[in-house]
């Protein structure tokens, strides 16, 4: 989509801390990191929020966890634990419409969150 931040950082109209791609998904660090480790992990096709998510296109949360547990492991947060976060909508926190996870940890994360 023309004017979604997300896809600008998947076509490298805007540039990003990568950590990870591959044909599917690009992970980068998040610009304003709210824990040591704070990465996003998204689909590189344009889907706005976990409401789109359909039978078509399920198969991109499978990938999108797999590439967490890689980057969780190679970013050393696997042994103490990690947050993966995924915020849907105005009331779940969405600012980016643009379905991304974010991959949190390095630190003990509070519960329950604001
Ligand atoms: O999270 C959206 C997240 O996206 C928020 O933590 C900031 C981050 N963000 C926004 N713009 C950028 C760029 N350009 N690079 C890296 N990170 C960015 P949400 O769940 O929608 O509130």
């Amino acid at each position: 989509m023309s004017d979604c931040i997300f896809c600008k950082i998947v076509n490298g109209e805007i540039s990003s801390n990568k950590v990870y791609e591959d044909d599917k998904v690009l992970a980068f660090e998040d610009i304003d990191p709210q824990a040591p480790v704070h990465i996003l992990i998204i689909p590189k096709n344009h889907i706005s929020s976990i409401k789109d998510i359909n039978e078509d296109n399920v198969d991109i949360i499978n990938h999108i966890h797999l590439v967490i547990k890689k980057l969780a492991k190679e970013k050393g947060i696997d042994q103490d634990g990690f947050r993966i976060v995924n915020n849907c909508g105005k009331n779940g926190g969405q600012t980016v419409e643009h379905l991304h996870y974010h991959l949190l940890g390095g630190r003990h994360l509070m519960w329950p969150p604001g």
